[in-house]
This record gives structure tokens, C-alpha cells and sequence, in this order.
């Protein structure tokens, strides 16, 4: 089996991509270790921190941003950083090539359940000049590479470059990712949803009869029976969706309208939709295509629908009726 060095070195990619590949690769090793040891090394649980967006850090939130941030600042050619636990851009490398957005610790809080983890990056041109902010505010369309590490039963990596979605699996033996998929694809039908039923009463009107017209199966207007999955880690949800094909969303709700989205669009939504992309999936909020969403700051949050194209464009469907003489449901 083609190690993932190997794989990098039969890929269209520059050295300097090549070697950040690996360094991402190579804490995600790491990274694995500790998860893996859980409650052993003492690593579970919250602290008393909160993050930039008002979240409860984990422990492990903690100790894998620092892991990655370590890596990323020794590499040599990445010339800023953005995390999701990083209150502010961090600058790397004056020299480098390459900005590193990241998530450390996708669903953390499955981390005390011992339930599905993961790492999520995305890498992005450094612009020359001044590293700022704005230097990170790009539209997913420039990544050059993104991808996750899912720490599950194995720990795997799946990464695009823009030349298809390749999958690695972890050898614990030799602690080498060996490539297992040269070519995941995403079916482009599907019987499959993934999202947080609890938060019906708060979505749009789109959603809400898009999702009803799900769940009223062989009897409704899709006429086809259809199962719902939610892991509560895109991670593990998006893996599902390229493994197998399906539709995960998180879409637009008025629970706290301070806050009508939950996802971050640089750590989550923009490198899983170019990994969806890249698999012939499809990526959008319902009302625009993620990858060309212009960003404004690094930790704004976008509504997300992605996965097998069909379904994702029959969800759109539904998006482009008119609802404004419909009662709410
Ligand atoms: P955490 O990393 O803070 O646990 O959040 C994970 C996540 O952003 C995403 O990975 C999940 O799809 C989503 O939250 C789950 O949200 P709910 O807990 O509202 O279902």
C-alpha cells in the first residue's frame, strides 16, 4: 500500500505543500495518541476557559490547538495561523507560503462519551505583505489543500489537493497512513440525513418542510423511506456522507438570534466542502455555494447543507419556494 509521502509525491503539488501535508499528518499522529489515552492521561474534560465565540474549552481542546500550532510555527513555510480556539490570527513564518486554518478537536464534547473526534484543516495561499486578519479572508474557492483526521476505530485521513479525495488509514504498527481509497465518491442519491432533530421548532420554513417531507417517507412527496444519523461531530457526520453518500445540514435557526448558525466557515465549512466537492458531492447554505462565500471575519458561522448532489440540490428546492403566505409551522 502507498504511504501517504509516497501518495503526496504522485500528486501536482509543490514541495512546500507537500512537507505541510506531512507536518498536519504528523501531529495528527500525535493527537491521536492522546485521545487515545483519554481518561489515562489525565486529559478529559472541561477547564474553566472559554473560547473567542463563548464556548467551554476541553482540555483536549486546549492541548491539541497547542500541539498543532506548535507544529505549524516550526514548519518553516506557513506564514499564519487561525484556530478555532485562538482568539486571534497567529503569526507563524515571515517567509511563508501558507495561512493554516484549523479546528483541533471537531466534537469535543463527544471526548468525555469516548465517541467520534477529529482534526480539521484547511490550507490557504499567504497573501504578500502585513499578516492580518484579512489576510486570512478568503473564499474557500483558494484553498489548496483541506482535509480531517477522524479518530475513531482507526484514525484516518482524508485529503484533498484539488485531484479527488484520497483516504488514509493509520497502520498503529508502524504509525504510517497507507492509502485505502484513491478516489472517494459520494453516491449522488441517498436515503440517509444527518441533523439535530431537537432543533426543529427553530429552523426556517424551507427546512422544516424540506425535513418533514422526509420523515413522512413512502407515504409523502419523495415517496422513499429515509434514515437519519447524527454523530454531533461533522467530522464523523461528513465521513459518513463520503463513505456511504447522505445530506448533513445545520441550518439557519432562531434558537438564540444572536447566534443563527453554528458552524464556522473557515475550520468546518469550507474544507469539508471542498472535500465534498472534490468527491462530487455538493456544498451550500441554501441560498449560496460555501466555497464562493466571501468571508468577513475569521470565526463568522454559515449554515450548512453538503453531501450526495441530487439530494443536496432537492434541499435547494425547497429553499427558492416562496414561504410568505404559508403559516409557520
Ligand atoms: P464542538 O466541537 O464544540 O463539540 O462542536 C461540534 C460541532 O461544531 C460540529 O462538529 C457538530 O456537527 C455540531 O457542533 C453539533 O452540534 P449540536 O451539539 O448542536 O448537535
Amino acid at each position: 500500500m502507498q504511504t501517504l509521502a509516497e501518495n503526496l509525491t504522485s500528486q501536482a503539488i509543490s514541495p512546500t505543500l507537500e512537507k505541510l501535508i506531512l507536518t498536519l499528518a504528523n501531529t495528527s499522529k500525535e493527537i491521536s495518541h492522546a485521545v487515545r489515552h483519554g481518561a489515562l492521561a489525565g486529559v478529559l474534560g472541561a477547564t474553566e476557559q472559554e473560547n473567542v465565540q463563548g464556548e467551554t474549552q476541553k482540555k483536549l481542546d486546549i492541548i491539541t490547538n497547542d500541539m498543532l500550532k506548535d507544529a505549524l510555527k516550526a514548519d518553516g513555510k506557513v506564514r499564519g495561523i487561525a484556530s478555532e480556539e485562538e482568539d486571534y490570527v497567529v503569526e507563524a513564518d515571515a517567509n511563508g507560503e501558507f495561512l493554516v486554518c484549523f479546528d483541533p478537536l471537531d466534537g469535543s464534547s463527544n471526548i468525555d462519551i469516548n465517541s467520534l473526534v477529529g482534526t480539521i484543516f484547511s490550507v490557504l495561499p499567504a497573501p504578500a505583505g502585513e499578516l492580518t486578519e484579512n489576510s486570512f479572508l478568503q473564499a474557500g474557492r483558494n484553498q489548496v489543500a483541506a482535509g480531517y483526521v477522524l479518530y475513531g476505530p482507526s484514525t484516518m485521513l482524508a485529503l484533498t489537493t484539488g485531484q479527488g479525495v484520497q483516504l488514509f488509514t493509520l497502520n498503529p504498527e508502524t504509525n504510517e497512513f497507507l492509502l485505502t481509497d484513491g478516489a472517494m465518491a459520494i453516491s449522488k442519491d441517498t436515503g440517509e440525513f444527518a441533523i439535530n432533530m431537537s432543533n426543529q421548532r427553530f429552523w426556517e420554513a424551507p427546512m422544516q418542510t424540506y425535513i418533514s417531507d422526509l420523515l413522512l417517507g413512502k407515504i409523502g412527496p419523495r415517496e422513499k423511506s429515509f434514515n437519519m444519523r447524527w454523530i454531533a461531530a461533522m467530522v464523523g457526520d461528513v465521513h459518513r456522507v463520503l463513505c456511504r453518500g447522505g445530506i448533513f445540514t445545520y441550518p439557519t435557526d432562531n434558537k438564540n438570534p444572536e447566534k443563527p448558525y453554528k458552524l464556522r466557515l473557515m475550520y468546518e465549512a469550507n474544507p469539508m466542502a471542498f472535500l465534498v466537492e472534490q468527491a462530487g458531492g455538493k456544498a451550500s447554505t441554501g441560498y449560496e455555494t460555501i466555497m464562493d462565500i466571501q468571508p468577513t471575519e475569521i470565526h463568522q458561522r454559515v449554515a450548512v447543507i453538503l453531501g450526495s448532489a441530487n439530494e443536496v440540490d432537492m434541499c435547494l428546492e425547497y429553499h427558492a419556494q416562496d414561504y410568505s403566505e404559508e403559516p409557520s409551522l
